[in-house]
């Protein structure tokens, strides 16, 4: 009997579980533009605009392969609203009542899917290096679940820059040579661009006529949008962006929204890459003498220790994990989030750049708009939906534990052993964001005072029950016992009349 293969938005790889374990001459492929899936938080104009054009490259492609792909477009007469409502309308065209899917990255989606009264089996998505039993077996019974051990794990499983058991170059991590701040001058031009053929074109129109209110410009798309195009940017990021990325990871500049950053996160999340090719592609380069070993292994890091591992936790964790907020904050998130105005700098220039290209990278994710909202206690659910609406390689399995356990640290402490906070100092070391700002990085109080300076002490002096013990923190607690009484009160005097100014929806 026919069975339905649904194929999620991000789930574009043609070795898909759910494909490998359906037969093309039989079996009939379903993928659905819907509101459901377009609206659960009002997406960038981009993203939605990048998921759509790929899904329908995507499906020719499959046609093109001799599948039969059933298909609904979000503007077609008959669009049903939910995946469950297109699934149960093909069940009832075909007589079909088996649905073979590969787990969603979500566990909105997994749990949706549950309710549909049919047989539905679902698969593992292998596209990850890491099994969920893989990642138990390493998390069970540790008392700290730190990232490098489970890297080190990957590097063993893959193979990556291993010589025999030992790591490439004879350490596992290259991380203090990744930590150059701001350069005078960027030699790379960038993620290749794509210029917007016929399907693209039709997708960008239907975008923008419904679409248009979301936060984001769409003008100007150039995302590759099916495997070949996301290839050919990876060969041309190996080549000319790659040899120092490791250097300049973690720095930020003003007018040079991409660094040497790879812009392939959107590519890999939605199986336009996949994540272990990437990594092979990279240890080539790597081998071949054109890319120094912090860059590479910086790089596989990140792909096959990081995003393996907040999978990990975003399942091991379940299904209630994006709502925690064990720091209580309650802020609402302040407008200058969606484009209003504001005066400090590297905040207008991170959203700036959200705006206009769906993308920020990971030190303007962590160190800018996470930052500040942790340090300005706003609620971690509230920054939870912003980022897993404005980014395009936004999904809830990454982006819930980057935000809500790594940068909110809503989770009490599982992803981070302390914070991810810092006053304008950091910022200012790592950007060229200060010099033009109207506050002033060097003013730890006064008018002029820069606000994370502010916000920065007003953060440990309210969580100090939470964090006077962590051993990380204590030089912080030190600094801030040592500082003069007087000064201490007008810190967080002046913060706290930022936070109202804040709340009064006044510009800061
Ligand atoms: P590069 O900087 O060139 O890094 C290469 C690749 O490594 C990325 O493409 C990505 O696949 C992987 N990677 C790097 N860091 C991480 C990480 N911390 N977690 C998982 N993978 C990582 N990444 C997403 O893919 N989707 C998200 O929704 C997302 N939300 C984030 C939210 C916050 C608050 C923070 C701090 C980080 C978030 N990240 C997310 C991680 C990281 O910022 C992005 O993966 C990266 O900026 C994507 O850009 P790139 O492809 O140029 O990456
Ligand atoms: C993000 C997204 C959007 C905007 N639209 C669709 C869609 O219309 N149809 C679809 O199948 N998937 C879409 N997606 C991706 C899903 O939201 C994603 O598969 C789940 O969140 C699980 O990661
Ligand atoms: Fe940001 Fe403060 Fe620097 Fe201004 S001075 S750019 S607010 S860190």
């Amino acid at each position: 009997m026919v069975k339905l293969v649904l194929v999620l938005g991000d789930q574009l790889s043609a070795n898909l579980s759910a494909l490998q374990a359906a037969d093309k001459y039989v079996d009939v492929v379903v993928m659905a533009e819907v509101m459901d899936e377009a609206s659960y938080v009002p997406h960038h104009p981009k993203k939605i605009a990048f998921i759509f054009a790929a899904m329908r490259k995507f499906a020719a492609r499959l046609r093109d392969d001799g599948w039969t792909v059933d298909y609904f477009k979000i503007d077609a007469e008959d669009n049903p609203k939910s995946l469950n409502a297109a699934l149960m309308d093909r069940a009832q065209a075909h007589e079909a009542t088996d649905i073979l899917t590969t787990q969603a990255g979500e566990w909105r989606v997994i749990q949706a899917l549950e309710e549909l009264p049919l047989n539905v089996t679902v698969l593992p998505d292998d596209r990850f290096i890491a099994t969920h039993k893989e990642f138990e077996d390493w998390a069970d019974g540790r008392k700290a679940l730190r990232m490098e051990y489970f890297y080190r794990d990957m590097r063993r499983k893959t193979g990556l820059m291993m010589e025999g058991d030992k790591p490439a170059g004879g350490q596992w991590n290259f991380d203090h040579d990744n930590r150059k701040s701001a350069p005078g001058s960027v030699d790379y031009a960038g993620p290749m661009r794509f210029k917007p053929d016929a399907i693209v074109q039709e997708v960008l129109d239907l975008v923008a006529d419904r679409f248009s209110q979301n936060f984001g410009d769409l003008d100007g798309f150039w995302f590759a949008t099916d495997q070949g195009q996301a290839r050919r940017h990876l060969t041309h990021w190996i080549a000319k962006g790659l040899p120092k990325f490791g250097d300049f990871q973690d720095a930020m500049m003003g007018d040079e929204r991409f660094l040497y950053h790879a812009i392939v996160g959107l590519y890999i999340n939605v199986g336009l890459l996949d994540p272990l090719e990437v990594c092979q592609a990279v240890e080539e380069a790597w081998k071949t003498g054109d890319v120094p070993i912090n860059a590479a292994e910086g790089f596989i890091r990140q792909i096959i220790g990081w995003r393996e591992y907040v999978r990990g936790i975003y399942f091991r964790e379940g299904p209630d994990y994006a709502q925690r907020n064990v720091l209580e904050h309650t802020r609402d998130l302040p407008p200058l989030y969606w484009g209003e105005k504001t005066w400090m700098r590297c905040l207008d220039k991170a959203v700036e750049q959200t705006r206009e290209e769906a993308y920020a990278h990971h030190i303007q994710r962590l160190m800018v708009t996470g930052n500040f909202a942790v340090l300005a206690g706003i609620a971690p659910g509230q920054v939870h939906e912003w980022y897993l609406a404005v980014y395009a390689d936004a999904f809830e399995w990454v982006e819930a534990p980057n935000t809500v356990g790594m940068s909110q640290f809503a989770d009490g402490g599982i992803i981070a052993s302390k914070p991810y906070i810092s006053s304008g100092n950091y910022i200012d070391k790592m950007s060229d964001y200060c010099k033009e700002c109207s506050y002033k990085v060097k003013d730890k109080t006064g008018p002029d005072a820069c606000p994370f300076n502010l916000l920065y002490w007003h953060f440990l002096d309210r969580h100090r029950p939470r964090f006077k013990d962590n051993h990380r923190m204590g030089n912080m607690y030190r600094v801030w016992d040592r500082m003069d009484a007087e000064k201490r009160e007008t810190v967080l005097a002046e913060a706290d009349a930022f936070l109202a100014k804040l709340d009064a929806g006044e510009t800061v």
